[in-house]
């Protein structure tokens, strides 16, 4: 379980004007106009326009949906009975439908009516119109509706590279200079051991930025490195043939696992070679301001061995190794390479079991800091046994103790759990598959009862709305994609498709979080290259961390949040770290839901 600690990044906030560079909240951006030009803002329908008292919005996933989807949308509570889909291009209406009655959604403090239009099959694109609404967001059915979306989320992981120049052969205008070559990176007195006193120089350059600050952090990027990982052992052959134009694009490795490949390198030098122990993050003291990467260049360290960052690590090398064994020729060595540092972390972890971060007086970057190790325990050993097969690591797991959760950065214990389902017809007879089953499926069927009892038909409720809500969101629909996988029951797919529709639009504040895609979508996430680039339209790909009550950035901010309402609470504007950040563990599950979702939608016969 995880604290959830005032916010790190205040300092960050007090810092001015660095190399001509607002920095800080407040500083705008000066981005306008809409997220994806081709598209049309919520045209006012003739019943709208005659009426003064037309309400706000219907929502509904602004991208679109897939043939085979579920499709519902929301609708204000108002007096109508009845909804409509019209075709754009023909102005047709191709389906009425009653809307359901007024219900209370807790988390939005709103009444509201659903509109259910699965049996609308057919591509086109369309809008619903109900009497006394402003007309819907235009959207589109078609079978390739999200293959945009889902290259884009991955390609966010590229903008995000630390130690790259960004070519524009790649990057197009967000092309950029090196930054944070990580070559010359000090011990930090808290990580010093003999080996390796306090400032011997270490090497561990690439990796992901974390989120909108230039540092990395082994415990986050260990679940998102998983749940990339997981998209690709899971739905293969959706990636080998994707293009992301990528430096690394047209060689063998697909281009998620050339991605995937940045950062796990960058995870091998965290590990110290000389016990096996693992540095919980490389940063710098303070956060940098609002610069671009090279012109962020203060003094890198590595800061303490924690117990969580071995197990993190040794979990997802475990993984990394049995999925990049395929590669072995393009890769000579390196899947041995991995499963051996795996099982040096899972040693020295078990040596130091409780070893919890402590973030020293003179570092104020982001903590990560987590003080119950069992999920990491347990999922260590669970992917270290699907990878070795020793019965040694699937007793270590204690699946009867270890209960299945929504997964996030401090309870990871579903991802163990994720694993051992995907391979559940591959284990050693000591694996208890009924279990295995059992620990899917109720949590999927948790899960489901929530989304059918919904006003939203979601399945976040009103203790969801944490910092990072929307990858509380996309974690959700992770589970209900493994209850599917597992048993194929169509409501865990509905469900997780409602949580792709949460993200893009079906929520309480009537936008995508996505950045890039979506009629009304994010456009000043709390990204430093994407505020700092000069460049109006922030980097596509992204999801803002989303809705939440707590406003810990709210004395940072010179606007207000519009609500102070759980999933209502949501700024879109850079000063918002707390609200609109951006992070790679809240990218990552965006991917893994995008996919399944292309994958496992059935076609209509
Ligand atoms: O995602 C983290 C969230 O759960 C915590 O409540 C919050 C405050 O401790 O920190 C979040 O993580 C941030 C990290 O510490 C530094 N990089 C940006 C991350 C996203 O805001």
């Amino acid at each position: 379980m995880v604290l959830y600690t005032p916010s790190p990044l205040v300092p960050m906030l007090a810092l001015v004007a660095v190399s001509g560079l607002m920095v800080g909240c407040g500083s705008g951006g000066g981005n306008s106009g809409a997220a994806r030009a081709s598209s049309v803002s919520p045209v006012v329908s003739s019943a709208a326009t005659s009426s003064s008292a037309a309400v706000s919005a219907i929502k509904l996933n602004q991208l679109g949906f897939m043939p085979g989807s579920a499709k519902w949308a929301v609708v204000p509570a108002v007096a109508a009975a009845n909804f409509k889909v019209i075709n754009t291009a023909t102005g047709m209406e191709v389906f009425s439908g009653s809307l359901g009655a007024a219900t209370r959604w807790d988390a939005a403090e709103e009444s509201v009516r659903l509109a259910d239009f699965s049996s609308v099959k057919t591509p086109g694109d369309y809008f619903l119109r109900v009497e006394g609404v402003n007309d819907s967001y235009h959207f589109t059915i078609a079978s390739d509706v999200y293959s945009a979306l889902s290259a884009a989320s991955i390609k966010a992981f590229y903008f995000n590279r630390n130690s790259a120049e960004l070519l524009s052969a790649h990057a197009g205008v967000f092309a950029r200079t090196l930054g944070h070559p990580d070559t010359n990176v000090l011990v930090h007195p808290s990580a010093a051991s003999t080996a390796r006193p306090a400032d011997t120089v270490i090497s561990a350059p690439k990796g992901w930025y974390d989120a909108g600050d230039y540092n990395k952090y082994i415990v986050n990027s260990g679940i998102a490195t998983y749940s990339l990982l997981a998209a690709y052992e899971h739905f293969p052959a959706l990636f080998n043939g994707q293009n992301l134009n990528i430096p690394e694009s047209g060689d063998v490795i697909p281009d998620l696992l050339n991605e995937v490949l940045w950062n796990l390198e960058w995870m091998l030098d965290m590990q110290d070679p000389n016990d096996g122990g693992v540095y919980h993050k490389l940063t710098n003291k303070n956060f940098d301001g609002t610069v671009m990467p090279h012109q962020a260049t203060s003094q890198r360290y590595v800061v303490q061995k924690t117990t969580a960052a071995a197990l993190d690590f040794a979990a997802v090398m475990a993984t990394a190794s049995r999925v990049l064994a395929q590669y072995e020729s393009q890769l000579p060595g390196l899947s041995a390479n991995m499963l051996s540092a795996a099982e040096s972390a899972w040693v020295w972890a078990v040596a130091n079991p409780a070893i919890t971060y402590q973030q020293p007086g003179d570092v104020k970057t982001g903590a990560y800091g987590d003080s119950n190790l069992a999920d990491e325990f347990a999922w260590a050993a669970a992917e270290l046994y699907i990878t070795t097969k020793k019965d040694t690591y699937y007793t270590a797991m204690k699946p009867n103790e270890t209960s299945a959760t929504v997964p996030s950065w401090g309870d990871v214990r579903g991802l163990g759990w994720i694993s051992l389902a995907h391979h559940r017809d591959n284990l050693t007879a000591i694996a208890d598959k009924s279990l295995i089953a059992s620990r899917i499926d109720g949590l999927a069927a948790n899960l489901q009862t929530v989304w059918a009892g919904s006003a939203y038909r979601v399945t976040m409720q009103e203790n969801d709305f944490v910092w990072g809500s929307n990858s509380v969101a996309l974690g959700q629909a992770m589970m209900l994609v493994q209850g599917y996988r597992l048993n194929g029951k169509r409501e865990y797919l509905d469900a997780a498709q409602a949580m792709l529709d949460y993200v893009l639009g079906r929520n309480a504040t009537d936008m995508s979080f996505v950045t890039g895609y979506g009629d009304k979508a994010t456009l000043h996430p709390h990204h430093r290259p994407s505020e700092a680039d000069g460049i109006a339209e922030p980097i596509p790909g992204f999801i803002a961390g989303g809705p939440q009550p707590g406003q810990q950035d709210k004395e940072d901010c010179n606007v207000s949040y519009p609500s102070n309402i759980a999933a209502r609470s949501y700024l879109d504007n850079y000063c918002s770290y707390a609200s609109n950040e951006i992070a790679i563990n809240w990218n990552a599950p965006l991917v893994y839901v995008a996919a399944a979702i292309q994958v496992l939608t059935p076609t209509p016969q």
